[in-house]
């Protein structure tokens, strides 16, 4: 029979369970990095009730953290040891190493959660590392900015210890909403490295728009307003085509690559009667020339995936 009862804290500790579900008791945390990200992080840790521990290479970035409650450690290694959780967030992976090289010791048995940002072989091989010392690794991407931490509409993506996340999910989703990439360390910086290019390709794209319509009059508020709805409908295209790219085969059964070169002449068309830069229009009308150049103009546009896998 199901217990109805609620577990003791002490045996959910027991069971290596974050005890963050309830008001009984909030994970301690370390925080190391002050920097935007790192400040706001552990200001986020603190406002949910969680005992904080920071440590900066600047001291004096621990002040603000210090008013609002935050335990200001001397050294790495007395951040370290004072949690069992603990999150680094600073510039680069070599700063990692250079802070935690020296306190892997301290870090045995613990969990690091990395939210450094870096490529997908410097996390593997921060994994590696972490493993080789008996530390628990999890790297993470943070998909937001600063003032986006703590709203759980913005994603922390998690790669390298599902099993770990799980036990720190409570804590962790005080952060923003995590997001579990599985076992290959790498892939949450892949993930991050990729969709920061979606990113500067759609803001690309938009300002494109906005300096073409805004030649006319347009206000970049008005347009932008149209433009954030017609990106739900362009996520929706986006669902379907991803089956098409995994199934290998691309019907252009809703619109044709052939069909989007005439349109795309409209764009040229309208950004050069207007004195409007044409190079990013001009990228889009070269790639989908080569698909049609290769024979594939009555495929849909997943096709073009193909020339960026060259
Ligand atoms: N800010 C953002 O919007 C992005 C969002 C996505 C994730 N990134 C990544 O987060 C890492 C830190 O970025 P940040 O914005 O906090 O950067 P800064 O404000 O410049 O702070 C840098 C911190 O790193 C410390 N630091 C630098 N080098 C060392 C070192 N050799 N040893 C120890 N600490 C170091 C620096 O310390 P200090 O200068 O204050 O003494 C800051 O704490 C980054 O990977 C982003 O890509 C943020």
């Amino acid at each position: 029979m199901t217990s109805v009862l609620p577990l003791s804290a002490g045996f959910r500790r027991w069971n290596g369970e974050d005890m963050n579900d309830t008001n009984e008791e909030r994970t301690p945390v370390t925080v190391l990095g002050l920097g935007q990200m790192g400040a706001a992080l552990a200001a986020a840790l603190l406002a949910a009730g969680h005992p904080t521990t920071v440590w900066n290479r600047t001291p004096a970035k621990a002040d603000a953290l210090a008013d609002k409650g935050a335990v200001r450690a001397a050294t790495v290694a007395e951040a370290v040891a004072a949690s069992d959780l603990v999150v680094v967030c600073v510039l680069d992976y070599a700063a990692v190493r250079g802070l935690l090289g020296p306190v892997a010791g301290t870090l045995r048995g613990k969990t690091l959660v990395n939210l450094t940002t870096g490529s997908p072989e410097q996390a593997r091989a921060e994994a590696e590392w972490a493993a080789g010392h008996g530390i628990g690794y999890l790297d993470g991407g943070i998909m937001t900015t600063p003032p986006g931490v703590g709203d759980s509409a913005n994603m922390i993506l998690y790669a390298g210890g599902p099993e770990l996340l799980a036990r720190h999910r409570a804590t962790l989703a005080v952060l923003g909403d995590p997001v579990d990439l599985g076992t290959d360390a790498g892939l949450a910086s892949l993930y991050d490295a990729g969709l920061l290019g979606l990113m500067w390709s759609v803001f690309g794209g938009w300002l494109h728009a906005t300096a073409l319509t805004g030649a006319d009059g347009v206000t970049a508020r008005d347009f932008t307003a149209v433009a954030t709805r017609w990106l739900g409908t362009v996520s929706w295209f986006m669902s379907g085509y991803a089956e098409q790219i995994d199934a290998g085969e691309y019907p252009g059964a809703d619109a044709t690559i052939d069909v989007q070169v005439a349109a795309i002449g409209h764009l040229l068309h309208a950004g050069e009667a207007r004195g409007v830069d044409g190079r990013l229009p001009r990228l889009h009308l070269e790639l989908m020339r080569g698909a049609v150049e290769a024979g594939h103009g009555g495929d849909s546009y997943a096709r073009i995936i193909e020339a960026f896998r060259k």
